[in-house]
């Protein structure tokens, strides 16, 4: 990689960042494609995020990711806002258009990616999401917008986010033609039922991340059955305690890893009109 007097400036807005993979996956790509740009992990917390964001721009950055804990923050710094990241009510992808910025939304368009590239298609099918957090509501709001039919929703009343969630699902039914329903975490029959109903359960909590792999909100294997697709948003560990029992089961299983490689990818076409070379991508760091 060379970098030149005209080198475009593409990163990672976040605290913390150094672990993330995303400098290697957006710099081999610029660099297998013959792009002159490049991606830098700026370490930024919450109270310089608007400093930040004004730097940047000022110096013309193209584009940039966010992550936590600034995703919910950086929406009132942006111009523009993508149909996804307004209902979401989170970006994760900023584009500088000359000094107007636009912010996106691509995770929930990495996850459902990452569905299709596994070979299944959830589209006119129903879905149970269990959690509400930033992931979950990304995955909810792509997965409508993209034509999923009903999508049930678990949470826990005393969550930060049940407004917000309400709210979603009010936008969602009212702008989308997906119908989206809510229920409380702990009802067992709902879940049965929901379950029953849908192609895939997706587990959108951190629930069984590392280092607390001990954990699943589903324990008993009856409320699955062979062929529903089972997929967790945790990536570490690969396999989560859901997962395991899933497949021992006779479901599809699949993780959260493919979701932050198509996110990428999709943020990636956003500031370069380019598609990633995500087969090459994959295999060298995933
Ligand atoms: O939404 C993504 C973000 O674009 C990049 C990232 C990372 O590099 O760790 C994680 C997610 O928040």
């Amino acid at each position: 990689m060379k970098i030149s007097g005209n080198t475009k400036l593409t990163g990672l807005l976040g605290s913390p960042v150094a672990h993330s993979i995303s400098p290697l996956m957006h710099n081999e790509s610029f660099r297998v494609l013959g792009l002159d740009y490049v991606y830098l992990c700026f370490d930024v917390k919450e109270n310089c995020l608007k400093t930040a964001v004004e730097g940047l721009k000022a110096c013309g950055i193209r584009g940039f990711n966010v992550t936590m804990p600034n995703k919910n923050r950086i929406v009132s710094l942006m111009d523009h806002l993508s149909p996804a990241a307004s209902l979401i009510g989170a970006v994760n992808t900023v584009i500088n258009d000359g000094g107007v910025l636009t912010g996106c939304n691509t995770d929930g368009v990495g996850f459902m990616r990452s569905a299709h590239a596994a070979g299944y298609d959830i589209i006119g099918q129903e879905m149970t999401v269990l959690g509400n957090g930033g992931a979950a509501t990304a995955v909810c709001a792509q997965a409508a917008l993209d034509g999923v039919k009903r999508i049930h929703i678990f949470l826990r009343r005393e969550s930060t986010y049940y407004d917000r969630t309400e709210k979603l699902a009010k936008r969602l039914n009212e702008e989308t033609s997906c119908e989206v329903l809510l229920y409380e975490q702990g009802d067992v029959e709902s879940l049965q039922s929901c379950i029953l109903q849908s192609a895939i359960l997706v587990n959108g909590t951190p629930v069984g991340m590392s280092p607390d792999v001990d954990h699943s909100l589903i324990e008993d294997s009856s409320l699955l059955r062979p062929g529903l697709i089972v997929s967790d948003l945790i990536y570490e560990p690969k396999e989560t305690k859901l997962l395991k029992l899933a497949r021992s089961v006779g479901c599809h299983t699949f993780n959260g890893m493919y979701m932050l490689l198509y996110q990428g990818a999709e943020s990636f076409r956003l500031w370069t009109g380019h598609m990633m070379p995500v087969d090459r991508i994959r295999k060298m760091y995933f």
